[in-house]
């Protein structure tokens, strides 16, 4: 049995999620806070993040998201649908749409964390990080235009769409919570698109609940 250090808002874990439970492997779902004295990420990953996949029979664990879904992919070939194209070219499509993907949740976390800076807030910094966002949400609608309907890549369901998902589930509740941004009527054709994949079983069962940090961050 595997088991995956998540958070329950953490887009990243959840892009981990989805793939497990698509391929239907199993796994138990450790969640934590990673910010808290009680977390075991340390313990497991040098770069003290989640998430991280744990395995029962003495492998190290493995951490950094993208890189878990690679394990996923290339591991566990044969076992449920591929997630990602045969073509090289569509491969390393697949891996820009991650970074982007991803890069857009880095900017929005680091946004968390200046508006938590009171007087030392920098105003250029923050509108620097949501340039980043609006810039990803930008080039995803371009791309979902460009799909005509299907997924980004090939026409296949693969980890990018997973990873476009993931993040727009996480811009979502960002919205919806704190009012940060304002996407989703901005961007009718991406919201349509995000709004297909969160009828997949998949992203059903893993919708992101932000948690409550109750300590200082150390
Ligand atoms: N690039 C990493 C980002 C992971 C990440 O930032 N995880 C957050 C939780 S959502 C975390 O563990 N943060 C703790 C920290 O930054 O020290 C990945 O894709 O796995």
């Amino acid at each position: 049995m595997l088991t995956l250090i998540s958070a329950t808002p953490s887009p990243y874990a959840r892009k981990n999620r989805i793939a497990m439970i698509e391929k239907g492997i199993p796994f138990e779902l450790k969640s934590e806070i990673p910010w808290h004295s009680t977390t075991e990420t340390p313990k497991y990953n040098p770069l003290e993040k989640l998430p991280i996949l744990i395995f029962n029979d003495g492998r190290p664990p493995i951490y950094e998201s993208w890189y878990i879904q690679e394990y996923i992919v290339q591991k566990y070939r044969g076992t449920g649908p591929d997630l990602m194209p045969t073509g090289l070219d569509d491969q390393l499509l697949v891996r820009q749409i991650q970074v982007l993907a991803d890069g857009a949740c880095d900017a929005m976390g680091l946004v968390f964390f200046e508006d938590g800076r009171g007087e030392l807030k920098s105003q250029e910094w923050r509108d620097r990080q949501m340039r980043k966002v609006t810039g990803v949400l930008k080039a995803m609608d371009e791309l979902v235009k460009k799909s005509q309907g299907k997924f980004l890549v090939g026409g296949e369901f693969s980890v990018a769409d997973i990873a476009v998902g993931a993040m727009l589930g996480f811009m979502n509740m960002v919205e919806t919570k704190f009012g940060l941004i304002r996407w989703l009527d901005e961007f009718p054709d991406l919201r349509g698109y995000w709004e297909r994949l969160e009828s997949r079983e998949s992203f059903k069962e893993t919708q992101p609940v932000m948690f409550e940090l109750t300590e200082k961050v150390a």
